[in-house]
């Protein structure tokens, strides 16, 4: 994800990811800019029980392993995924491309899980397969979305804005505070905004 972020010109440093980092990245493609909010989920088995809350009911998921390993868990998260959100695309990405060449990835994954829309090898030392990617996320957003792409009024925009604000202070807000920053008095259209919030993942 910070790759795909930053490019891969600064020092392989990573942090270990707790929990999970909700951010956001653009992309641009033919049909002009998206914004997509991005969830990184901790890997670590302590962290396990927490994704589902943070699984929408559509959206992408890259599930990513290390070839020096090989595809260890993936079958979990693809049963995982497969359960908890059905209609999402997923993008298998392998990465340390650069110190290892082969790859054992079992290939009747495909045919079991139809929601894999690719497989793809990277480097996030090198760079290598990141523009690929970025291509692969821009392109399938464009396809079979269209139901949670709508036309919305440009003060529900403004929500995103001021939750982001909020959420600078701390990782929650009350309900109160955020509706009077909204300035949006009708109840039926506060709570239209509130959903739509939640299925683009704005928060939960
Ligand atoms: N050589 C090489 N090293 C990599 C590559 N990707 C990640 N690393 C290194 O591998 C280690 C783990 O990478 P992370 O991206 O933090 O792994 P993660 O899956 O996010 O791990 P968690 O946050 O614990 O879930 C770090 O030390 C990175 O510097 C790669 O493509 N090539
Ligand atoms: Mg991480």
């Amino acid at each position: 994800m910070k790759t795909l972020k930053e490019g891969n010109e600064k020092k392989l440093n990573f942090e270990v990811t707790h929990g999970v980092n909700i951010s956001d990245l653009t992309l641009n493609g033919e049909n002009g800019e998206t914004i997509f909010t991005t969830f990184d989920f901790g890997g670590q088995k302590v962290y396990h029980s927490l994704h589902p809350f943070f699984m929408l009911k559509k959206s992408i998921f890259i599930i990513t392993y290390n070839l020096r390993y090989g595809p260890l868990n993936l079958e979990y998260w693809l049963h995982s995924v497969k359960t908890r959100s059905p209609k999402s695309s997923i993008l298998i990405v392998a990465t340390h491309s650069d110190s290892v060449d082969e790859d054992s990835f079992p290939f009747y994954l495909n045919e079991k899980f139809p929601q894999i829309k690719d497989i793809l090898k990277v480097s996030n030392k090198n760079g290598n397969g990141i523009e690929l990617l970025k291509k692969k996320i821009y392109e399938i957003s464009q396809q079979n979305y269209d139901d949670i792409r709508f036309k919305v009024p440009l003060n529900f925009l403004k929500l995103i804005e001021i939750s982001k604000e909020l959420k600078k202070e701390k990782p929650y807000f009350d309900l109160k505070t955020f509706k009077e920053k909204s300035k949006i008095e009708d109840e039926f259209e506060f709570e239209r905004a509130l959903k739509m919030l939640h299925s683009w993942g704005n928060f939960f």
